[in-house]
């Protein structure tokens, strides 16, 4: 059964009528001074975390008109599974869709060690068995300045925690994608350490906001887009969303994550979505809604400060990006 809670995208927030004829009439005033078009296909280019040329576009920007949210529109299903940051299968955006036919994710197991009560070696449909399951919609902000509007199926991670009991030593879960080189052809190479490797804060984990997605659009997740089990942790960049999970490993000592570890200075260990801290090569200010063609304020926590901010009271969100 597919249950919307409250804390997804509200479905008058997808496309209020107003807004969006508001929207229409905005991205017709865009074309007719044909700088949308130059920024979109700027955007385009932009190259994964990758070290790269990361251009910004220059000053071909329009602003909002002082509207503080644009409307959110769910990204169709075809560019949502042909656009993806997977480097197990290449660092292109269309290798994903193109190589990962090779992944087998049936039968498909998780091991669950570190701090639990309940460590655990399972097969897949035990781990989520008897959670009910739920449909969200969220905002997704990767690192590299786009976006999209994804609905996905899953199971908020803190039910599988609580399935295991985390010891109260427990601080921090780490998670692992597979490593099979014969699956993953782009294991074979140097570009990232490997496995990938992501990790979150306890409370974060738990938070109702993060989900285990197991599908997306109402269907199985597709293998490009992580199946047949990522991490989705909206209020952060989609680095973090680790894809095809393997192992999950409660822990009092904070991790090491991938990116963090290829580009210290580039990609922290939070990496909560904040438009005032640019990354070293680009501005995090604003993002391109994949599908739009002028770019958009980026907002705090992506948009879920009001659920998310508290996890950080007295934080110093600049240092601890
Ligand atoms: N294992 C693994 N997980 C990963 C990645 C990756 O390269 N390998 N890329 C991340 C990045 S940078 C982003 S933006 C999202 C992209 O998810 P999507 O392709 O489903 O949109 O997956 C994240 N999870
Ligand atoms: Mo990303």
């Amino acid at each position: 059964m597919l249950i919307r809670r409250p804390d997804d995208i509200p479905p008058d927030e997808i496309t209020p009528e107003a807004v969006y004829r508001d929207r229409r009439r905005f991205l017709g005033a865009a074309g007719t001074l044909g700088i949308g078009l130059a920024t979109g296909l700027v955007s385009t280019n932009l190259l994964a975390c990758a070290p790269g040329e990361v251009q910004e576009s220059a000053g071909g920007e329009v602003e909002a008109g002082g509207q503080p949210a644009l409307p959110d529109e769910v990204t169709p299903y075809e560019t949502a599974t042909t656009y993806n940051n997977f480097y197990e299968f290449g660092t292109d955006k269309e290798d994903p869709a193109k190589n990962a036919g090779t992944l087998r994710t049936r039968p498909w197991s998780v091991v669950v060690e570190g701090m639990v009560k309940r460590p655990a070696t399972v097969a897949l449909e035990d781990l989520l068995k008897g959670i009910t399951p739920v449909e969200r919609t969220y905002r997704m902000r990767c690192v590299e300045a786009w976006s999209m509007v994804i609905p996905w199926l899953g199971v908020p991670l803190r039910d599988v925690l609580a399935r295991v009991e985390p010891l109260p030593s427990a601080r921090f879960v780490e998670f692992t994608t597979l490593y099979d080189p014969k699956q993953m052809p782009g294991q074979r190479g140097g570009v990232l350490p490997w496995p990938y490797k992501e990790a979150l804060r306890l409370d974060e984990a738990q938070h109702p906001l993060t989900l285990l997605a197991t599908g997306m659009y109402g269907k199985t997740l597709p293998n490009q887009n992580g199946a047949p089990l990522r991490l989705v942790v909206p209020w952060k960049y989609g680095f973090k969303g680790i894809k095809s999970i393997v192992r999950i490993r409660l822990t009092d000592k904070q991790p090491r994550t991938t990116w963090n570890d290829a580009a210290p200075s580039e990609y922290g260990f939070y990496a909560n979505v904040n438009p005032a801290v640019d990354h070293p090569r680009w501005s995090q200010a604003r993002e391109r809604r994949i599908g739009e063609f002028r770019r958009r304020p980026t907002l705090p926590f992506n948009g879920y400060g009001e659920q998310v901010a508290s996890l950080y009271s007295g934080m110093d969100l600049r240092r601890n990006y």
